[in-house]
């Protein structure tokens, strides 16, 4: 089977998950901004995350915050995610906007704080257990802003009697994972800075505890491809968190700010056969569309990881392997290149006629359907959503 073919094949298995809460509005701290047509409630998010899958053919699930996405009956809205050709997938606890959570949550010296902060995740479960998701994705806030604020080494033995509990409400089928973050709200120290430490944490709970990758939570200059070889060599990936940035956790559009590094990424996923959807690895996005429209956001991000993809599976890896083995580092370096320089936007086409879909771009095949004017004409009154709404 030729390189084409294959890669095709196993793009055809790629499905990308998306986050409920970049339909919503987000900002910065500075302005957060409207848009005509904003989902208002969770029902309206998922239905524009549909819009993705619809014209991708690649993001059959939607990941969601809680109590962003906080609604009655959890069982109608998997049952309207389904009718619109969509499943629920990881639920996100929120451990950031709670005033109680000033000085930590999973980590806070009062144990009465670090009992509502594990109580808040068996709500999450059961959101779970309601939508038929398997996945509890934390991330915590902790940490301290001034040298000496707290115990650094005391608040990691409350971090892991606190993740013990949390990972004892989960059920036999289902899994937890833990992504880390180099600062942000904390400005000194952040209880789970890095990979090492979420790994660490990780292997203290058992099995079902993974770490989640974020490409925007690591230092600059950080060689993120490396990270996760060492993840999956310990079997510990479970999920990445794709966007892209220029300076910090801007949170933009995957692969817009950094091409070269997500096809790095992805050819490191490829290259260890962990790209099979029976590979354990989740692939989301988390991302905020501050000033660009959301769902054409989406799609457009969603095409950045499948051209990333595409790229790496196009590498001539015999190739690179015998330049490597000989020790010739401009032709190994070309082989790489090559692949990445390959322009793989007609294999996407070729690949969503495949799957029943228009070849155009997504993007232009979704701004022809006029859905974004229904939706803008539709949704009068009532509060748009958006980070805390
Ligand atoms: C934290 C984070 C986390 C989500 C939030 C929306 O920065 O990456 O994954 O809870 O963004
Ligand atoms: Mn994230």
């Amino acid at each position: 089977m030729d390189r084409q073919q294959a890669a095709l094949d196993a793009l055809r298995q790629q499905t990308i998950e998306l986050p409920s809460w970049a339909f919503g509005n987000s900002g910065t701290r500075f302005k957060v901004f409207g848009t005509p047509g904003t989902p208002r409630d969770p029902f309206e998010k998922i239905s524009d995350a549909a819009q993705v899958h619809r014209y991708t053919g690649v993001a059959p699930r939607v990941s969601l915050h809680i109590p962003w996405d906080l609604v009655d009956d959890y069982g109608k809205l998997a049952a309207h995610a389904a009718d619109n050709g969509v499943a629920i997938g990881t639920v996100n606890s929120n451990l950031f906007q709670d005033d109680d959570y000033k000085l930590g949550s999973l980590t806070h010296p009062d144990p009465a704080v670090r009992a509502k902060a594990v109580a808040h995740h068996a709500q999450c479960v059961d959101v779970m257990r309601a939508t038929g998701s398997k996945e509890l994705k934390v991330w915590l806030p902790d940490g301290t802003n001034y040298p000496g604020q707290d115990d650094l080494r005391q608040r990691q033995e409350r971090l892991a009697e606190s993740l013990q509990q949390v990972y004892a409400l989960l059920d036999d089928d289902q899994r937890m994972v833990l992504e880390y973050k180099f600062f942000e709200p904390a400005f000194y120290s952040t209880d789970v800075p890095d990979w090492g430490t979420s790994l660490l944490h990780c292997l203290a709970l058992g099995e079902r505890a993974e770490v989640v990758l974020d490409t925007g939570h690591h230092a600059p200059g950080t060689n993120i491809e490396f990270i996760v070889v060492q993840l999956l060599r310990a079997g510990r990936l479970g999920a990445f968190d794709f966007n892209s940035r220029f300076y910090a956790d801007d949170d933009l559009m995957a692969g817009a700010a950094d091409p070269f590094q997500l096809f790095r990424i992805m050819y490191e996923i490829v290259r260890s056969d962990a790209l099979r959807p029976d590979s354990g690895v989740n692939f989301m996005l988390d991302q905020c569309h501050n000033v660009e429209e959301k769902i054409p956001g989406q799609i457009r991000s969603v095409t950045n990881v499948q051209q990333a993809t595409a790229k790496a599976l196009l590498v001539d890896r015999e190739a690179l392997r015998a330049a490597q083995r000989s020790g010739d580092v401009l032709a190994a370096n070309d082989v790489f290149m090559d692949a990445y320089h390959t322009d793989v936007r007609p294999l996407l086409a070729q690949l969503r006629e495949s799957m029943g879909l228009s070849g155009e771009d997504p993007v232009a095949a979704y701004r022809a359907s006029g859905y974004a004017e229904r939706i803008a004409a539709e949704r009068v009154g009532g509060q748009q959503a958006g980070w805390g709404a």
